[in-house]
C-alpha cells in the first residue's frame, strides 16, 4: 500500500493535459510565398545578418508551412493533448489591417486546425508570437498606441474565421521578451533601442491591445463559441544572492509581473513597488512624471480581469543582488534589471543547456506559489517550458532530467501548495529558428535536419520519455534527482 501511495502522489490530476509549442516565424517558413508580407522579423534578419549568431533568418526555419502534417504526425505520435502553435499577422492579414484577407492564409490555418481536430488533438492559438507585420511597425510598432486597435482588427479576423474550433487562445506570447528586449534593449526585431521608455510604453500598449482583444471576445464571440482567453507571461523566479536583499528579489518578481498586475491584481494597475521606484528614479533623473505610462482610471478597469486563466513560461531562474558601483548590467534576459541597480547570477550548481538557460527547478514551484500568493486561487496553464542544447544530441538525457524535474516541482505545486495548474507545455515540439541565435540552440523534443532540403525530423530521446509521461498520465521519479 506505500508503493500504491508513493504512485498516487506521482499522478497528475485527471484532466490535466499536455502539449508542446511552436511559433510560426520559428517553424513555418515560406516567407514571401503567395501574398505573404515581410514581418518585422523577416526585415530584421535579412537587413542584419550579422545580428544573427549563425547570419541565419527564418526564410525556410523547419518548412512548416509545407510540412504541417508532418508536425501534426509527430504531435500524434506524441500522444499530444493539444498542440500550441501562432498565427503569423502578416500570413493572414498582409496589409497588417483587417481590409485584406489572405486566402492562402485562411487556407493554411485551416488545414492546420482540421487537421489537429481529425487527429484527436486540441489546437491551442497564438495571436502575436512577435511577427508583426513590417507595414505595421512602419506606423511606430508597439510605441504607438494606435496598435491596440489594430490587434483588436486582427483578432476580430482571427475570432470569426477559427473560433468554432479554437477554444483556447493566448492573446500576446511573453510581453516582457519584446517589450524589453525589442524596444528597450533593440537586440531584436524591429530593433529599436529606446532605454528606459521603449519597454514601458510598448508595455501600455500591449496591456490595452490584450483587453481589447479580450472583450471583443466577450461581446462578439464567447455566447456561441464558449472558448477561453488569456495571454502568456514570461517568469524567471527570482532569489537573493546573500542575506538581506529579499527585498530586492521581491522587486524583480514584481518587475516581471508588469504585465500581470495590469489583468489579474485585484487593484488593476502597475505593480505598486515597480510603480513607486521607477518614480523615484524619474524624478531623480530631472522629469516631472515617472517614464512608466500612467494608466486612466478608465484604462485601469478596462483591463482588468481580461482572463480566463493566467498562462506562464518558464525555463530558468536568477540570484539578485546590488550591483557594484559601475558594474555593466547584462540586458539579457532581462534589461529591466539595470533600472534598479540589480546584477542578475546563476548559481554554479544549476546546469546550463544554454549560457542563459540554467536549470533549476525548484524555481518553478516558487514562482507558482509565488502567483498564487500574488493573483489568487486561478487557473493556471503552463504555456512553455523546456530546454536547450546547442548540439543536436539526440540520445538527450539532460533535457529528459529537465523535463522530469520540472514535471516533479510542477505535481509538488498541485499537490502540495494546492496551485490550480491545469495545462503543460513543453517547448518545443520541433527544433527551431531561435531568433538571434539562429539555428544554434536546439529546444525540439523532435530533431530537425536544417541541411536537409525536406528537413526531416527524427525524435529524440526525450520525446520517447514525454510519450511515456503523457501516456501513463504520470511520473516515474526513480531517477528524480531529488530537489
Ligand atoms: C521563449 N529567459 O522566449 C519564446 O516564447 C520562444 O519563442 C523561444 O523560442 C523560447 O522561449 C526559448 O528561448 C524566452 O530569459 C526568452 O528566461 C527569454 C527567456 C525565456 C524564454
Amino acid at each position: 500500500s506505500l508503493l500504491v501511495a508513493a504512485c498516487v502522489g506521482r499522478k497528475f490530476p485527471p484532466g490535466f493535459k499536455f502539449g508542446a509549442a511552436t511559433a510560426s516565424y520559428q517553424v513555418e517558413g515560406a516567407w514571401n510565398v503567395s501574398d505573404k508580407s515581410p514581418s518585422i522579423w523577416d526585415t530584421f534578419t535579412h537587413d542584419n545578418p550579422d545580428l544573427i549568431a549563425d547570419k541565419s533568418n527564418g526564410d525556410v526555419a523547419c518548412d512548416s508551412y509545407r510540412l504541417w502534417e508532418t508536425d501534426i504526425g509527430l504531435a500524434k505520435d506524441l500522444g499530444l493533448d493539444f498542440y500550441r502553435f501562432s498565427i503569423s499577422w502578416p500570413r493572414l492579414l498582409p496589409n497588417g489591417h483587417s481590409n485584406y484577407v489572405s486566402e492562402d492564409g485562411k487556407r493554411y490555418y485551416n488545414n492546420l486546425i482540421n487537421g489537429l481536430i481529425e487527429n484527436g488533438i486540441e489546437p491551442v492559438v497564438t495571436l502575436y508570437h512577435w511577427d508583426l507585420p513590417q507595414k505595421l511597425q512602419e506606423f511606430g510598432g508597439w510605441t504607438n498606441p494606435d496598435l491596440a486597435s489594430s490587434f483588436e482588427e486582427y483578432a476580430d479576423v482571427a475570432f470569426g474565421l477559427f473560433g468554432d474550433r479554437v477554444k483556447t487562445w493566448l492573446t500576446f506570447n511573453e510581453p516582457v521578451s519584446f517589450c524589453e528586449i525589442s524596444y528597450e534593449a533593440g537586440k531584436t526585431a524591429p530593433g529599436v533601442a529606446l532605454p528606459g521608455i521603449g519597454n514601458y510604453i510598448c508595455a501600455k500598449v500591449v496591456m490595452l491591445a490584450h483587453a481589447r482583444a479580450y472583450r471583443l471576445y466577450d461581446t462578439k464571440f464567447r455566447a456561441k463559441y464558449r472558448g477561453k482567453v488569456g495571454l502568456t507571461n514570461q517568469h524567471l523566479w527570482f532569489e537573493p544572492k546573500n542575506s538581506g536583499e529579499e527585498e530586492n528579489a521581491e522587486l524583480m518578481r514584481n518587475l516581471m509581473a508588469l504585465y500581470s498586475y495590469p489583468i489579474y491584481s485585484k487593484t488593476g494597475g502597475w505593480p505598486p513597488s515597480v510603480e513607486k521606484r521607477i518614480a523615484e528614479i524619474s524624478a531623480k533623473q530631472g522629469y516631472s512624471r515617472s517614464r512608466l505610462p500612467e494608466f486612466t482610471p478608465e484604462e485601469i478597469e478596462f483591463i482588468k480581469g481580461t482572463y480566463d486563466f493566467y498562462g506562464l513560461n518558464y525555463y530558468t531562474s536568477r540570484l539578485v543582488e546590488t550591483a557594484k558601483p559601475g558594474e555593466k548590467l547584462t540586458w539579457f534576459p532581462l534589461s529591466g534589471s539595470s533600472e534598479f541597480g540589480l546584477a542578475l547570477t546563476a548559481d554554479p550548481s544549476w546546469k546550463a543547456g544554454l549560457a542563459w538557460l540554467v536549470s533549476y527547478p525548484p524555481g518553478f514551484r516558487r514562482l507558482l506559489l509565488w502567483l498564487k500568493q500574488q493573483f489568487g486561487d486561478i487557473e493556471f496553464k503552463i504555456m512553455e517550458n523546456g530546454y536547450a542544447t546547442s548540439e543536436p544530441v539526440m540520445y538527450d538525457e539532460e533535457r529528459v532530467n529537465y523535463y522530469r524535474d520540472h514535471l516533479e516541482q510542477v505535481l509538488l505545486a498541485i499537490n502540495e501548495d494546492k496551485v490550480f495548474v491545469t495545462a503543460y507545455t513543453a517547448w518545443s515540439l520541433i527544433d527551431n529558428y531561435e531568433w538571434t541565435s539562429g539555428y544554434t540552440s536546439r529546444f525540439g523534443l523532435v530533431n530537425v535536419d536544417f541541411n536537409d532540403p525536406n528537413r526531416k525530423r527524427t525524435p529524440r530521446a526525450s520525446a520517447h520519455y514525454y510519450a511515456a509521461v503523457i501516456k501513463s498520465h504520470s511520473l516515474d521519479l526513480s531517477q528524480s534527482r531529488g530537489y
